[in-house]
């Protein structure tokens, strides 16, 4: 394993993508620092932040003296680094990076706005909100099949895919949706939170905290 003294988390405790980085460091056993961005202050838009990252967003994960950006991209990176929850195979990684691009395309807009609108965060009108909640039933809808009768997303162990599908399924009660009309979907979010070094998005983030 690398050393991995080294790893600072900058996000926000709100943010899903920001839990999926968090999440996998605890999985890892891995401590790390973490720098909270205020993203009602704009603070993702300084010139110091955007030093760090060109789309002005959190998660950013700093190590090596070097900055990561993208939450799939550095569960990828972090898997290749401290060889854990990765692919067998290139034909593997290929079906984990598949999922993870399914995961943006179709389950995040569904879950993650759907909170957002709840909230209050995102301002939208009912049509704006069946919207995403019918783009959310219909990703839980295709998560429920794939899992029917696997344990994993992936293959026979958990990869990252299942780490970031987590990170949004995590969200799907405070987005309004019930998962127990989605019981294949219950059954493998139990074997994700029963992984050695599972932790809540409260425990992994922190409100406020600098290294
Ligand atoms: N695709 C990105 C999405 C990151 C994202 O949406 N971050 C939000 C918080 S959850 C953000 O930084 N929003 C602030 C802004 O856009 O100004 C990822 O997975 O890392």
């Amino acid at each position: 394993m690398s050393d991995t003294s080294t790893f600072v988390l900058n996000g926000s405790w709100l943010s899903g993508p920001t839990y999926k980085v968090g999440l996998m460091l605890s999985l890892c056993g891995v401590s790390f620092g973490y720098r909270a961005i205020d993203l009602r202050a704009g603070e993702q838009r300084t010139p110091e932040y955007r030093a760090k990252t060109p789309f002005s967003q959190v998660p950013v994960l700093e190590h090596g003296g070097r900055t990561f950006a993208q939450s799939a991209a550095i569960l990828q990176y972090l898997a290749e680094t401290l060889g854990r929850f990765q692919g067998a195979d290139a034909a593997e990684r290929a079906e984990i990076a598949a999922w993870m691009f399914w995961d943006f395309d179709r389950l995040a807009p569904g879950i993650y706005r759907s909170r957002t609108i709840r909230l209050g965060i995102f301002p939208a009108d009912d049509s704006v909100r069946d919207h995403y909640a019918s783009v959310g039933t219909a990703a839980l809808t295709l998560l429920q099949t794939r899992l029917d009768g696997r344990e994993w997303l992936v293959g026979t162990r958990p990869t990252i895919a299942d780490i970031d599908v987590y990170g949004v399924v995590a969200y799907a009660g405070e987005a309004g949706f019930d998962l127990a009309a989605y019981p294949a979907i219950t059954a493998w979010k139990a074997r994700v939170e029963a992984l050695p070094g599972w932790a809540t998005s409260a425990d992994v983030l922190p409100k406020q905290s600098r290294p």
